[in-house]
């Protein structure tokens, strides 16, 4: 529990230092996700008419911000809970989501990594092992939740 705690706080404090730069993140985030996996490129409608990732796009902003929002929020169930608990409508929406996109499994691990990078990008000098572990713990929750209710909904 001692643990828990100190990885909610890690999370919690990266993230605050991250908001303050919501465009700059998000772009970060999205080139990172495609920069590993560029065949990801097809799934995401915001490059539909476009080669190059759109600078300011409100769509993209507001889903980046999501996902690390719900990581965060993992973070926090971790500790209260020592589990993940997202309301049925979420997770139904999240997994026929995912599952109509043609999201693979393997593609997790690609935005895990990718959000592990931007985390260490925004945070600077506060990056740590801890740091990546707590972020890590909590995103690996979520998504497996996802991917069961993928997997369910297939
Ligand atoms: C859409 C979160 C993993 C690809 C979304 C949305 C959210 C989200 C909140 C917006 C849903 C909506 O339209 O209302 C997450 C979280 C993830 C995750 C929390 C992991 C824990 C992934 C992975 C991929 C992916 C692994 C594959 C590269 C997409 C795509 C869309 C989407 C293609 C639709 C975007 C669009 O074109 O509008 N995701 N996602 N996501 N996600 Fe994820
Ligand atoms: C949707 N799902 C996973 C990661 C994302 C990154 C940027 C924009 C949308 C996303």
């Amino acid at each position: 529990a001692e643990m828990r705690a100190q990885q909610e706080a890690l999370v919690k404090e990266s993230w605050e230092t991250m908001k303050e730069d919501i465009p700059g993140f998000s772009l970060q985030f999205f080139t990172t996700i495609l920069e590993i996996a560029p065949a990801a490129k097809g799934l995401f409608s915001f490059l539909k008419d476009s080669n190059e990732v759109p600078q300011n796009n409100p769509k993209l902003k507001a889903h980046a911000v999501k996902v690390f929002k719900l990581t965060c929020e993992s973070a926090i169930q971790l500790r209260e809970k020592g589990e993940i608990v997202l309301p049925e409508s979420t997770l139904k929406h999240l997994g026929s989501v995912h599952l109509s996109k043609g999201v693979i499994d393997a593609h997790f691990e690609v935005v895990k990594e990718a959000l592990l990078r931007t985390v260490k990008e925004a945070v600077g000098s506060k990056w740590s092992e801890e740091m990546k572990c707590a972020w890590g713990e909590a995103y690996d929750q979520l998504a497996t939740a996802i991917k069961d209710e993928m997997k369910a909904a297939a």
